[in-house]
């Protein structure tokens, strides 16, 4: 596998940063994941335009246009022959002192592309759907680190999926610092009551595929809304499921216990993941 490192592809095994670079000593920088399918880069503009908003918020200057960085992932995807792949794109503040400051960062900022195969869950739970946790670590405080910023430093979230995998689980609902319901530790979450499709409104990242959920959604008069969401609501849903580019669209069967409707993955979940794949059949950027 090539990687884009910096203006150059190199083999994998050269693909090295230094260890003064702040990415690597404080996760000072962001990153997207984003996927293609059959030739298809999917919503790659909305992915650049999240990473440059992260960038722009970070004050960290990413020294290509987005078109610059559109043709980067398509040599990338070429390069390694991949016909679908899951593209992670990392910018990092680069090379510095050991101090915190920005300011003192000399090196440029880094820009690597990484292309990979990737499933993340296996068929049977796509099938017959997923059973998750709430856990006691909450997503961070907006004023905090903004949970719409898709910054290098994920330990938040990565607590979280500590404690979900402790009791056993591969996914688990954070709270916001409110006590709402706010994502999953790497996707957005949808509940579905009386064929309204509701989705938290706050503390939570902008995901790429809630908003093609939601668009998918009106098109077809399915309605939806975007509101805070308590625990209750997502025990007492008819339906639940979870969206992100690694994970797709996956169904979610049961929380802390409680069985959703009727434990088994719903009619509409079933609905939206078919509108989903065919949409990543049709749409994206050709390579
Ligand atoms: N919430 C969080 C916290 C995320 O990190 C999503 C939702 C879904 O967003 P998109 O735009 O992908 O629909 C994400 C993103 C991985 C991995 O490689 C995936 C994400 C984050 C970190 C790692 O498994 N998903």
């Amino acid at each position: 596998m090539k990687i884009y490192l910096n203006g150059k592809f190199v083999d994998q095994k050269d693909a090295k940063i230094s260890v003064f670079d702040h990415g690597f000593l404080y996760g000072d920088g962001a990153f997207e994941g984003i996927r293609s399918y059959n030739h298809l880069v999917f919503k790659l503009d909305e992915h650049l335009d999240r990473l440059y908003e992260t960038a722009h918020t970070m004050m960290i200057k990413i020294p290509l246009t987005k078109k610059q960085m559109s043709k980067v992932v398509i040599d990338t995807l070429k390069i390694n022959k991949l016909k679908d792949a899951y593209i992670r794109l990392v910018i990092t503040r680069g090379e510095g002192d050991l101090g915190l400051d920005p300011k003192k960062c000399y090196g440029e900022t880094g820009i690597i592309v990484i292309t990979d195969k990737i499933t993340l869950y296996p068929k049977e739970m796509y099938d017959n759907g997923m059973e998750i946790i709430t856990v006691p670590t909450i997503r961070n405080h907006p004023e905090a680190v903004n949970p719409r910023l898709k910054s290098l430093n994920y330990l938040n979230n990565i607590m979280a999926k500590i404690e979900a995998s402790n009791s056993g689980y591969s996914e688990a609902i954070m709270m916001d610092h409110q006590g709402f319901v706010a994502e999953c530790t790497g996707d957005n979450i949808f509940i579905v009551k009386k064929g309204v499709l509701s989705t938290p409104s706050q503390g939570r990242l902008k995901g790429i595929t809630r908003d093609v959920v939601l668009d998918l959604a009106a098109k077809v008069k399915i309605k939806t809304q975007e509101c805070l969401l308590t625990r209750h609501e997502v025990y007492t849903a008819d339906e639940c499921f979870l969206t992100g580019t690694a994970a797709e669209i996956i169904p979610v069967v049961k929380v802390d216990g409680r069985p959703i409707g009727d434990g088994k993955p719903g009619a509409l979940t079933k609905k939206m993941i078919k509108m989903f794949r065919e949409e990543t059949a049709k749409d994206g950027v050709r390579y």
